[in-house]
């Protein structure tokens, strides 16, 4: 079957476009100018919005085991509510917990996703030991499984940690095989200090969260795992959630260096801060705690983060969505912040809060795109499949209604979250008509997909690799 999507505004990493994009099944065929397509096909009328290609959000976390509790939405739940916001591919972290086997982490998380899956869903594996077996198995997994990314930890000892000397071991892996080496970058071991004077000082409250893992332990960690990666003859390095303008100084003099370093950043770092959330009265501010945490509003570090989206010294805005409801598990926490899950739910918004910067003059339309669909799907080996509007790429698109309205509350949102990190907000656009690999899922406020439909998608190699 095909079908004309005509009349729209078609946006690309290059800029907006007045185009019709025809749809040949599962993938795009043409682009034609303005009423220059055939006539035969189902037409969608996109008169008034933009076109743009599906999402891809490359940092999600469906069912993490996480602080004694798991991440609340299932891969059904998760990523129905990413479809409705108008993300068409995730990437989730498989885990391989301390002690397991990797290849037994990754078919548990095939278990948890497939046939339940709304949209295209690829995977990273989180490797939270690395030794020999560890580093035969990255091997297996980019040659065979279609997981080109490993993502390991500075922080949380004795739950997912690794030492340096373990980073360097697989960042040389990663050297050898063209995989990318992803890294949350906090100095864990000196948070544990700060965090336990905190608690002896009976500094209970989610703020000290925050205030117990400062930008400086962000920077410091950040900083290493690069010249880590230096050592390792430049293994490519991608740090996951950068949050604080001294850690977004060291991935910028990296990248003014050549080096091959990358980062991302979250809505939550864009817009939220920790006076404002994380110190919200009482316990309130538990629904903000997550790592890293967020930053003070005094400083300048979310004028900095979309400044740095600008100049492309952060490539990627995902959302590191990692949902816990306030009941029964935000509340693990009461009279200790050490023990609140970390994590915050958004895999819904994103598209909706980025466009808002695209409304306030930070980001161009065009840059709107690349770093919501475009190079998240090259960075991790998912283009030209996903991540733009071109012949022969999967017909993922979404229609923007630029004069929409987007009112965000727990009562309305998809998510399986009792509460909402962005409760109450009313922000410009909206999320018009989601079409996945050529079906509507979405139009109008109406839900259409279902669970299963969506593929696992093995990936290749970065485009970014040296
Ligand atoms: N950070 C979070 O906030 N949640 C899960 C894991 C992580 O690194
Ligand atoms: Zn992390
Ligand atoms: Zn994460």
């Amino acid at each position: 079957m095909t079908t004309l999507i005509r009349g729209g505004t078609v946006v690309g990493p290059t800029g907006p476009v007045r185009a019709d994009v025809l749809i040949d099944g599962e993938t795009i065929a043409a682009i034609f100018a303005p009423g220059q397509a055939p006539d035969g096909p189902e037409v969608i009328d996109a008169t008034g919005k933009y076109v743009i290609p599906g999402a891809v959000d490359a940092h999600t976390h469906m069912e993490l085991p996480f602080g004694g509790t798991h991440a609340s939405d299932t891969f059904d739940t998760g990523t129905r509510a990413a479809a409705i916001g108008g993300t068409t591919t995730i990437i989730d972290f498989a885990v391989q917990r301390t002690g397991e086997v990797v290849q037994d982490g990754l078919a548990a998380w095939h278990g948890k996703a497939d046939g339940n899956c709304h949209i295209d869903y690829a995977f990273h594996m989180i490797l939270g030991g690395v030794d020999d077996e560890s580093l035969k198995a990255m091997d297996q997994l980019v040659a065979g499984e279609g997981i080109s990314s490993f993502k390991l930890f500075m922080a949380y000892p004795g739950v997912f940690y690794s030492d340096d000397g373990q980073i360097l071991r697989a960042m040389q892996k990663a050297r050898d095989n063209g995989a990318m080496i992803m890294m949350h970058a906090e100095n864990g071991p000196a948070i544990d200090v700060l965090v336990k004077q905190a608690l002896e000082r009976g500094e209970t409250d989610p703020i000290h969260h925050g205030l117990t893992r400062p930008q400086e332990l962000e920077a410091e960690a950040t900083s290493r795992a690069i010249w880590l990666a230096s050592v390792a003859a430049d293994c490519p390095l991608y740090i996951v959630h950068l949050s604080a303008t001294k850690a977004l100084e060291q991935v910028r003099n990296a990248r003014d260096l050549g080096k091959n370093v990358f980062a991302e950043t979250c809505p939550q770092y864009l817009y939220l801060t920790l006076e404002d959330q994380l110190g919200a009265p009482g316990f309130e501010g538990a629904k903000w705690v997550c790592s890293t945490p967020l930053r003070s509003k005094h400083e300048n570090h979310r004028a900095d983060l979309w400044q740095g989206l600008r100049t492309n010294d952060l490539s990627v805005v995902s959302t590191d969505h990692c949902p816990f409801c306030f009941k029964d598990q935000k509340e693990l926490g009461l009279g200790d912040f050490s023990k609140i899950p970390n994590g915050i739910g958004g895999v819904e918004h994103r598209v909706d809060l980025l466009y808002q910067g695209v409304v306030d003059g930070k980001l161009s339309l065009a840059r709107w795109v690349e770093t919501i669909a475009t190079t998240p799907a090259r960075m991790f080996g998912l283009y030209p499949r996903k991540g733009i509007i071109a012949p022969g790429s999967d017909a993922d698109i979404v229609l923007y209604d630029p004069n929409g309205r987007t009112r965000i509350s727990a009562e309305t949102h998809h998510m399986n979250m009792d509460h909402s990190a962005w409760e109450g907000w009313e922000i410009d656009g909206r999320v018009d008509t989601v079409i996945a690999r050529g079906e509507v899922i979405a139009a109008g406020g109406e839900y259409t997909g279902r669970a299963g439909r969506g593929h696992y998608l093995k990936r290749g190699l970065s485009d970014y690799l040296l």
